[in-house]
């Protein structure tokens, strides 16, 4: 019998995007997923000839050795995704829906596909992909009071949170059971209300964030700054929702948060959200960078490439010559 594997991003963006799938047509799958950073998802897959397979929110120039493996296994692949994804294979049997333009995150490619059918849930997603600007348009358009719209982005920056950490040790649920834990439910305000899920998250990264902003955020340039987080577990899980506050609260202004390891940091950066360019560039300098235009990550930032990377960061955002 043929068999299906859901292959997603742990973070809001991937929760939603799988979510809206799954309740426009139901079915028992494969989950396959993981923290934020666990990107190279496809390998895991054993997919047959016939089995079906989809891909949310991954990118798939880091997956693309395992999709030719699974693709020549017979299997049909779908893809959603809004990372920069290298030439796109040619197959019979694969449905590339990429769009990497950054007003987009996987979840409303999703919605364009369903026709708007699960709308709340990609604004929920948009908003955790500190998508604001378009995720209010489009809850504006549907008639949402902006209370009931604020609720939308805390959820969704509250499911974003919850994906960031080195390992699913880090967080406060696995993303596989919080799928589970959302799937009944097709309207977001009723999963706030009847499920405990979204207030321990609120907590928990209430705390965390408080963490964070304890810690010196330094100038590089005059157009960006950075800050330093320890090697801590609520530093791995607070790096993106902070990367995300600092570029609200300055938005004109590009941010790196690092996050101490071993031998050097890991780095979340931010894009200017007045101007979300060229982080996926930034990013893509170092050896395990990437990312999108507006956000993007270096998995790990060796101790002795820091400068080079604040260097780097200096030129790309620099207003002045
Ligand atoms: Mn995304």
């Amino acid at each position: 019998m043929a068999k299906y594997y859901d292959v997603f991003n742990g973070d809001a963006d991937g929760l939603c995007a799988l979510l809206q799938l799954r309740l426009n047509k139901p079915c028992d799958s494969t989950l396959v997923t993981g923290v934020k950073r666990d990107i190279k998802l496809l390998e895991r897959v054993d997919a047959q000839p016939d089995d079906e397979v989809i891909v949310l929110d991954v990118s798939l120039d880091a997956n693309r050795q395992a999709l030719l493996r699974v693709l020549e296994n017979g299997a049909r692949v779908s893809w959603f995704d809004h990372h920069h994804p290298g030439d796109i294979p040619v197959h019979p049997a694969f449905t590339p829906h990429i769009d990497t333009d950054a007003q987009m995150c996987s979840s409303l490619i999703v919605d364009r596909h369903l026709n708007g059918k699960y709308r709340g849930w990609a604004i929920v997603a948009a908003f955790g992909d500190n998508l604001d600007e378009t995720a209010r348009g489009a809850a504006a358009a549907l008639g949402m009071s902006p209370a009931d719209t604020a609720l939308l982005r805390e959820l969704g920056v509250c499911l974003n949170y919850n994906a960031y950490g080195e390992s699913v040790a880090d967080l406060l649920y696995q993303p596989a059971d919080l799928f589970t834990l959302l799937k009944p439910f097709s309207d977001p305000y009723k999963f706030i209300r009847d499920c405990d899920v979204f207030e321990s998250l609120r907590k928990r990264m209430g705390s965390d964030l408080q963490n964070a902003r304890s810690t010196t955020v330094t100038p590089v340039g005059d157009g960006s700054a950075y800050a330093v987080l320890p090697n801590a577990s609520w530093s791995r899980r607070v790096v993106g929702a902070y990367a995300n506050n600092l570029a609200h609260q300055y938005p004109l202004r590009a941010h790196a948060v690092l996050v101490a390891r071993a031998g050097g940091h890991l780095v979340s950066i931010r894009a200017p959200l007045e101007r979300p360019r060229g982080a996926s560039d930034l990013a893509r300098k170092f050896e395990s960078g990437g990312g999108r235009e507006g956000a993007a990550g270096i998995d790990f930032l060796p101790e002795s490439e820091t400068d080079r990377f604040l260097d780097a960061m200096r030129s790309a955002y620099q207003k002045t010559a």
